[in-house]
């Protein structure tokens, strides 16, 4: 049986206790272990139904991701999962915690399912650029209809224990230990002679086939670029048109095999090994003890200060809410209540939650009061000035041991450090707004920040539900850095000839969410005008020059909250091509004699997206991103980098290093050496054929 399965059976009740921590995954000891308790159970005559179930924190989580891409060793997961089909004897699946992928198919070929109050389901393939491969497109319709069958095979998101219930797909929910429930039901069914109930023996339902077409437009929307929900859409199609049972899970096992090496599924398994990866800081001993945080505080109550605050209290911190004035105070107490209320309106958020959260927030116009804080996170206004006077103070009020991290997005952190007095005790924590939305943290190490205080903010950032990456001090950091360049870059083209909508255009085709024009109008051009004035003295003639921005700020064009930036906007906001800036390119041509050309798409990805890659290079070369890693995680999760692709530094991997420096070269030879002289890591690396993870 191996290590990973154990079997035992008792009064007729034979029981196969699955134990591959962390998450049970299929692997292949897991996968041989139950195939050795398959034959047992279906070889002894004295057992008359099996459990299966699984030790630790949850059923089993899926496929082992760690073996893909790797020879699989028999039996693989479809063939073991048709082999619970022939058994004619009643499986049983007892489960909790997050039933998904393969572990979700585990339980749907077992013949019942017996599940823990708390657990929960899901199909997150699509996640990884795969489609459930264990029989998942085919069992589940079976059991739950259509409609529920495609959403969660398409949409890749998780039900609850009861809402699977309700759907068909659990039979009971567990009223307290759930062995022991487990158990008991498995002991009714044995005394009311109930079989095996295969999914293969159902039909699949006669729902309308319209629910096919209707979820192909909403992927196309909502998914869009990734191949995975469409192919597994298609999957779920082959049974319902017809194809015997094991016929559609031959077909459906190898449209998965296939996309396992595909270009999407490589980069979705990358950015999840590398989501995990960047928990883990290199170089920090692991022996070292976070610093205790009990209790949080944050000075400054503008818009993000509120969403730190929200955070904080949301992942159950107590935090003292510093106001520069009891007006501030009063303001930031009725927003953060406002949002909230909202939630609650929506049915989205408890009230009790709320008057929880509520609760653990203290309001105070005294920075003295922080003195009864761990942790305090600073996000007064992005003045280096008012900032270095708060790090005096917190350096003095607060107690020794207390971090003192700043949420600047670009100012530099040693400066605050030597301000503080306590230059051991401060890093930053750059939130992204939203902060009590976005998952991306940028964790900032300064020259004497101490490292059990990195490896405090690293866990108390996991903690706090975000998604902690390390970075070292620079204008910026990672993502403002490097989006910095696709900006510059951006605005270079327009100067060159190219619209508004063609540059948008090249990077929504590519998978962002939005062009670079356009989110500066969504943003606020004079949100972005404001910050190339506070980099205005490292800007070179020509970034100044690209004024555009500045030149509709004065125009008083401020973007969709004014109905006309880069675009212009109808009062539903629906951006359409902007006459009046289009004069403005053309007088700035005419007025600094600038020739205006044809740009083509490649160029224009090329040249937004590839600054970018030569630019997370170079803080690479500099040590501010610790690998390669940090980068594509930062910016998928920062600034929506389409996931699919792997993040800029995998993606150009994939093209070839030496392809990328060819291009680059050209457009140093065009545009000089202040813009698109290569990283000399990128030099070397692709002068030795390697990439930045190979
Ligand atoms: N395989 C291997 N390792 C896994 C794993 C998996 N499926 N899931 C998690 N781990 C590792 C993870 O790398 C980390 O390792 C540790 O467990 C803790 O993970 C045939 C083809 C289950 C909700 O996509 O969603 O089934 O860093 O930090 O926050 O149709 O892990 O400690 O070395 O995320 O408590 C489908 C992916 C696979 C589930 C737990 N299944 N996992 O979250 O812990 S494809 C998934 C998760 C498949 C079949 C198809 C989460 C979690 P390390 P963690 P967590």
């Amino acid at each position: 049986m191996g290590e990973m399965v154990s079997y035992a059976v008792e009064d007729g009740i034979a029981e196969a206790v699955i134990d591959n921590p962390p998450v049970n995954a299929a692997s292949h000891g897991v996968r041989a272990g139950l195939a050795d308790a398959l034959a047992r159970f279906q070889g002894d005559a004295g057992a008359r139904v099996l459990i299966v179930r699984c030790a630790g924190k949850t059923f089993m989580a899926g496929a082992d991701i760690k073996e893909f891409g790797k020879p699989m060793i028999d039996p693989q997961l479809p063939e073991l999962l048709k082999r619970f089909d022939r058994v004619d004897k009643p499986i049983v699946a007892a489960v909790h915690g997050t039933v998904l992928g393969g572990g979700f198919e585990l339980a749907l070929a077992c013949h019942y399912r017996i599940a823990d109050a708390a657990a929960r389901f899901g199909f997150p393939e699509v996640k990884l650029g795969l489609l459930p491969g264990a029989g998942g497109t085919q069992r589940a319709p079976r059991f739950a209809g259509l409609a529920t069958a495609i959403d969660l095979v398409t949409g890749g998101g998780q039900i609850g224990a009861a809402a699977a219930k309700d759907a068909g797909l659990v039979d009971a929910i567990a009223d307290g230990d759930l062995a022991q429930a487990a158990r008991d039901f498995a002991r009714a069914l044995v005394s009311e002679g109930k079989g095996p109930r295969r999914a293969g023996d159902l039909p699949m339902p006669e729902d309308d086939p319209a629910l096919f077409d209707a979820a192909r437009k909403s992927l196309g929307r909502k998914m869009r670029g990734q191949t995975a929900p469409l192919m597994a859409l298609d999957a779920i199609r082959i049974g319902y048109e017809g194809l015997p049972f094991d016929e559609a899970l031959d077909r459906e096992y190898a449209l998965c095999r296939d996309m396992v090496t595909g270009p999407q599924s490589r980069a979705l398994r990358h950015i999840f090994a590398a989501e995990r990866e960047v928990a883990k800081v290199p170089g920090l001993p692991a022996d070292l003890t976070p610093r205790d945080v009990r209790t949080a505080g944050v000075i400054g109550l503008g818009v993000m200060g509120r969403g730190i605050v929200m955070a904080l209290a949301s992942a159950g911190v107590p935090v003292i809410a510093v106001g520069l004035d009891q007006a501030h105070l009063d303001a930031a107490t009725k927003a953060i209540a406002k949002m909230w209320s909202s939630s609650v309106a929506k049915g989205s958020l408890a009230q009790g939650e709320m008057d929880a959260r509520m609760a653990r927030i203290t309001g105070s116009t005294d920075p003295a009061d922080l003195a009864a804080a761990d942790l305090v996170i600073e996000a007064v206004s992005e003045d280096l000035g008012v900032k270095q006077t708060v790090f005096a103070t917190l350096g003095q009020v607060t107690k020794p041991g207390t971090i003192l991290a700043s949420n600047t997005s670009f100012l530099d952190i040693d400066t605050l450090a030597a301000a503080s007095g306590r230059a051991a005790d401060v890093c930053g924590m750059h939130f992204f707004n939203p902060a009590h939305v976005m998952r991306l943290l940028e964790n900032v190490r300064a020259a004497e920040t101490a490292p059990d205080v990195v490896a405090t903010i690293m866990a108390f950032g996991k903690r706090i539900g975000k998604l902690p990456v390390l970075s070292g001090v620079c204008d910026g950091f990672i993502v403002n850095r490097m989006l910095s360049k696709r900006s510059r870059e951006a605005f270079f083209l327009v100067e060159e000839g190219a619209s508004p909508a063609a540059i948008d255009k090249v990077v929504l085709d590519y998978g962002f969410p939005m062009g670079p024009l356009a989110l500066g109008d969504l943003a606020g051009l004079d949100i972005q005008a404001a910050a190339r004035k506070s980099r205005a003295a490292k800007a070179s003639p020509r970034e100044l020059r690209a004024d555009f921005v500045e030149q509709m700020v004065a125009a008083g064009r401020l973007g969709q909250k004014t109905g006309s930036g880069w675009y212009a906007y109808d009062e539903t906001r629906k951006a359409s091509p902007n006459p009046e800036t289009d004069a403005l390119v053309a007088a700035h041509a005419e007025r600094h004699g600038l020739r205006l050309r044809e740009i083509g798409a490649d160029e224009i990805r090329e040249r937004l997206l590839y600054a970018m890659v030569n630019e997370g290079a170079k803080l690479l070369d500099e040590g501010i991103a610790p690998r390669p890693h940090e980068i594509d995680v930062a910016m998928v999760n920062g600034l929506g980098w389409p996931a699919y692709t792997g993040g800029p530094m995998h993606w150009a991997d994939q093209i070839g290093l030496d392809k990328v420096l060819a291009t680059i070269e050209r457009f140093r030879a065009e545009q000089g050496d202040d813009y698109w002289t290569p990283s000399p890591l990128l030099v070397r690396l692709a002068g030795e054929g390697r990439g930045f993870y190979a």
